[in-house]
C-alpha cells in the first residue's frame, strides 16, 4: 500500500431506506481521519465529495432493469460511475483509495475502478449483512443490500457492465461477521464459492484466527484487495450510528486486531471503503471517530 491518500466522500444514501448515511463522509472527517492517518506518517489529500442526487427529487422506480426491484438504479449507476471514475484516477496518480460513504451500494463503483487490466482483485467484506441479494431476491429493493452479488455478476445484474466487475472471482470474495441474512439471499450465498463466516463462526473460532483465514483466501492468487468496512460490522454497543445496527458483532478489540491483520497484508492492499455510518443514530459520533481508529490499524498503527 502506498503512503499516500486520497479520501472520496460518497454522500450516498439511495441505496437504503434510512436517510442519515449521507452525513457519514462529513462524520467520518470531523471524527478526525486526517489527524489519524497524518499521525501514522501518511500523507493524506481530500478528494472531496461525488455528488449525489436527493431521493425526493427522482422516482425509485425509474426502470433501468430488465427484471425484479432495485430502487434508484439509474442514480445508483450514475454516482458508480463517477466513484469508479474518481478511484481509478486515485490509483493512476500513485495515491490510495479511501473511499467513505454513504450506504454500501458505492462498494460496486470502489471495486470497479480498483481493478487493473488483466489483474485479480480479492474482497474482504466486514459486515453483519451479506449483501448478496439480487433484483429478484430482495426483501427491500435497496441496493445497499446487492452490492456485493451484483459485483459477481448475479441475478439481473449480469447485463449491467457497470455493476458486474469479471475481475473478482468468487473464490476470491470473503465476508466476515454475519449475522443477519435473508432466506432466499441465504440460498444464493451457499450456492456461490464466496467464503462466509457467521459471527458463530467467530464465536467459535476467534476474530484473529477467522480474519487470519480469511485474509489467505482473498490474497491468494490475487494481485490485490480491496477491503470493504460496513461499520453494522461491530457490535451496536460500539456502533451505535449505523444504517441498520444488529445485536450480536464483533466487539472494539476483535475489531482493532482484525485491522491489525489487514495492514499486514500492506502490500497487497488496493483500496478501502468506510461505510454506512449514520450520524443521527450516533452518540456523538463515536461511530464516526471508531471508524477512523480502525482506519489507522488497517494502515499499520502500532502500539509498540
Ligand atoms: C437486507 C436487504 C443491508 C446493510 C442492510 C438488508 C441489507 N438484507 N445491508 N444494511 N448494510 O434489504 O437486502
Ligand atoms: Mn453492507
Ligand atoms: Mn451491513
Ligand atoms: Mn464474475
Amino acid at each position: 500500500m502506498q503512503r499516500q491518500v486520497r479520501v472520496l466522500g460518497v454522500p450516498m444514501d439511495l441505496g437504503a431506506d434510512r436517510r442519515g448515511v449521507d452525513m457519514g463522509p462529513s462524520a467520518i472527517r470531523y471524527g478526525g481521519l486526517a489527524d489519524q492517518l497524518e499521525g501514522i506518517g501518511i500523507d493524506c489529500v481530500d478528494g472531496g465529495d461525488i455528488a449525489v442526487p436527493r431521493p425526493e427529487e427522482r422516482d425509485p422506480d425509474a426502470g433501468g432493469l430488465k427484471s425484479g426491484r432495485a430502487k434508484f438504479f439509474r442514480e445508483t449507476k450514475e454516482v458508480c460511475e463517477d466513484v469508479t471514475t474518481a478511484v481509478d484516477a486515485t490509483l493512476r496518480e500513485g495515491r490510495f483509495p479511501l473511499v467513505l460513504g454513504g450506504d454500501h451500494s458505492i462498494g460496486i463503483g470502489t471495486m470497479a475502478g480498483a481493478v487493473r487490466d488483466d489483474e485479480e482483485l480479492g474482497v474482504i467484506w466486514f459486515d453483519a449483512h451479506g449483501d448478496f441479494n439480487t433484483p429478484e431476491t430482495t426483501p427491500s429493493g435497496n441496493i445497499h443490500g446487492m452490492s456485493l452479488a451484483a459485483v459477481l455478476g448475479l441475478g439481473p445484474f449480469t447485463d449491467h457492465e457497470w455493476a458486474h466487475t469479471p475481475a473478482v472471482s468468487e473464490e476470491n470474495v470473503v465476508i466476515v461477521g454475519l449475522r443477519d441474512v435473508d432466506n432466499e439471499e441465504r440460498r444464493l450465498i451457499e450456492d456461490s464459492d464466496i467464503t462466509a463466516y457467521t459471527m458463530s463462526d467467530i464465536d467459535a473460532r476467534s476474530a484473529p484466527e477467522i480474519v487470519d483465514e480469511g485474509l489467505e483466501i482473498a490474497t491468494d492468487g490475487t494481485d490485490g484487495i480491496h477491503v470493504s468496512l460496513d461499520l453494522d460490522w461491530l457490535d451496536p454497543t460500539e456502533a451505535p450510528g449505523v444504517g441498520t445496527p444488529v445485536r450480536g458483532g464483533v466487539s472494539y478489540r476483535e475489531a482493532h486486531i482484525a485491522m491489525e491483520y489487514v495492514a499486514e497484508h500492506h502490500d497487497q492492499l488496493r483500496s478501502m471503503e468506510l461505510v454506512e455510518v449514520n450520524p443521527i443514530l450516533d452518540e456523538h459520533n463515536r461511530t464516526a471517530e471508531l471508524a477512523c481508529e480502525l482506519v489507522a490499524s488497517a494502515f499499520g498503527k502500532r502500539v509498540l
